[in-house]
């Protein structure tokens, strides 16, 4: 049996648990419970605040966890970080005033700059050279500057509405952040194998996602060209069709390359084109 950590309620709770049912594993979940244990696999999911996810996870009360990697880093405890989860990307940013002028990093020297991340930000400007006032606050940190508390602030930033509307401008990236799967360093032999098969099930929903199932209908003639542009997992599978001259050809696309693949395929002279998504791939 492995516990598992996730943030109870807040921005990482709904995607934590929709990847935890694609890897196929079945729980009851009460918003009022601390706790549910899995019924098709050896999981417990205990639910916190995601500030203390990292320390559960590094005193061994948890065995693995979900956080935001600028929690884990700002966190500055034992955990390891086993996989990037693709979602909640953020980052967090140094903004000031948009009357402001700011020319360099160097002009926040001497500056007083509120954050509810001390030790990224003071590492970062460590890093730059710049002395200034760090001032913590632990939440709604972008209005510092309009009561006079801060010049700057550095907070995570996602669409960049928040700041505009607060009359502030981005003006540093400190740190890029998305969701993480993180492991305590000690664990049984026992328990690193449960995680082993959970780890490869996140990766096969990964993969998954970033690819699509592809049906598509040619003349023979169009077949080798067809077959360079949609290499597959393998190779694409090519299926005679009922009409003479004619082949029906399977296969995988990357989601990335999608658009650019579809125009060739149809200048190629494919038709009937049918794009489906995967739920699970296993390489
Ligand atoms: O209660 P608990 O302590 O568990 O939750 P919390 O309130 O501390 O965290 P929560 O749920 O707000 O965020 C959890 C994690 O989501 C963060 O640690 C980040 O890793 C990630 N994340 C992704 C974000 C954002 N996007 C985000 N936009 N966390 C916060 N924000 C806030 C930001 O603080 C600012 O106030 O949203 C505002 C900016 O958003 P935009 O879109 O206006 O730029
Ligand atoms: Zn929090």
């Amino acid at each position: 049996m492995i516990r598992l950590a996730i943030q109870k309620s807040g921005r990482l709770s709904e995607d934590s648990l929709k990847l935890i049912r694609e890897c196929g594993i079945s729980f009851v979940n009460s918003s009022l419970k601390l706790k549910t244990e899995a019924t098709n696999f050896p999981l417990e999911i205990l639910f916190l605040r995601d500030d203390d996810i990292p320390e559960y996870v590094a005193d061994g009360v948890a065995d693995i966890g979900i956080v935001g990697q600028n929690v884990l880093v700002e966190a500055n405890q034992q955990a390891l970080e086993v996989q990037a989860l693709g979602f909640s990307k953020c980052r967090l940013s140094i903004a000031v005033p948009k009357t402001d002028t700011f020319n360099s990093i160097a002009d926040l020297n001497g500056k007083n700059i509120a954050t509810s991340y001390p030790n990224i930000l003071g590492n970062y400007l460590a890093a730059h050279n710049v002395k200034a006032q760090i001032h913590t606050i632990s939440g709604s940190v972008e209005i510092a500057p309009s009561i006079g508390l801060a010049e700057a602030i550095c907070d995570i930033v996602s669409s960049g509405s928040t700041l505009i509307s607060n009359g502030l401008r981005e003006v540093e990236h400190v740190f890029k952040s998305e969701a993480v799967l993180i492991s305590n360093q000690n664990l049984s032999e026992e328990k690193q194998q449960i995680i082993k098969q959970l780890l490869f099930r996140i990766q096969s929903v990964q993969k998954a996602q970033k690819s699509k199932y592809i049906l598509l209908n040619a003349p023979n003639d169009s077949i080798e060209k067809i077959k360079s542009l949609l290499p597959g997992m393998k190779a694409p599978s090519i299926l005679p069709l009922a009409e003479a001259g004619w082949s029906s050809v399977h296969s995988v696309v990357n989601e990335d390359d999608f658009w650019e693949i579809i125009e060739k395929l149809k200048d190629a002279g494919a038709q009937g084109i049918l794009v489906v998504p995967i739920e699970k791939m296993i390489l």
